[in-house]
């Protein structure tokens, strides 16, 4: 496995929508178990494939031990509403508060190419919005105020000097870390 590189705001391809995968192949389950040791080297709740560089309907999540694969994931039902706050591993430090469905239920196909149906709440309802969002070129940001995505956007430029490529590279200490911690 490896890690790969996170593309941060600014690059195109965060803007892109994806393209549907007709088949999960080795390949890609190659690409998904990459994605699931990048999202927990960089600490982070979800990944979805625009975020490291490709462009195929793909995301992970991992809210309470649970790792799921989506594929082709499409929301059938959404209900109520809850602000809650969001942070993205493509825009580094930068947080705000984002009203979404509490309850969703998501229907996709899993790493075998399997139809799969996941109900999610609380958080991973917002991981899972969030992260169909990726695959279609929206980002939290899109949620907030005039004011606040200003706000937002000038700390930004500030923390964009960080990555002059628009690449995020996770230190793999990171990931021997939990593994650790873990084993404790
Ligand atoms: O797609 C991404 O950028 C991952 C993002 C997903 C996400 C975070 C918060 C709410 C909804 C979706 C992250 O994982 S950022 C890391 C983070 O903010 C977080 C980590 C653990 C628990 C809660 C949030
Ligand atoms: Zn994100």
């Amino acid at each position: 496995m490896s890690l790969l590189d996170i593309h941060v705001l600014g690059d195109p391809i965060l803007r892109e929508t994806t393209t549907p995968v007709a088949a999960v192949t080795d390949e890609l389950r190659r690409l998904i178990d990459d994605m699931f040791e990048t999202m927990y080297a960089a600490k982070g709740i979800g990944l979805a494939a625009p975020q490291v560089g490709r462009r195929e309907r793909i995301a992970v999540v991992d809210v309470d031990d649970a790792p799921l694969v989506v594929v082709n994931p499409e929301i059938r039902l959404s209900e109520g509403k809850i602000k809650g706050e969001e942070g993205c591993l493509s825009i580094p430090e930068i947080y705000g508060d984002v009203e979404r469905a509490g309850r969703v239920v998501v229907s996709a196909l899993d790493r075998d190419g399997k139809p799969i149906e996941v109900e999610g709440t609380e958080l991973l309802a917002r991981c899972l919005q969030h992260e169909i969002d990726h695959l279609h070129g929206r980002l939290f940001l899109d949620y907030l105020s005039v004011l606040k995505r200003r706000s937002a956007m000038s700390k930004w430029e500030k923390e964009r000097a960080k990555y002059p490529a628009l690449r995020r590279t996770i230190d793999p200490r990171d990931l021997a870390e939990q593994h650790n911690e873990e084993a404790l």
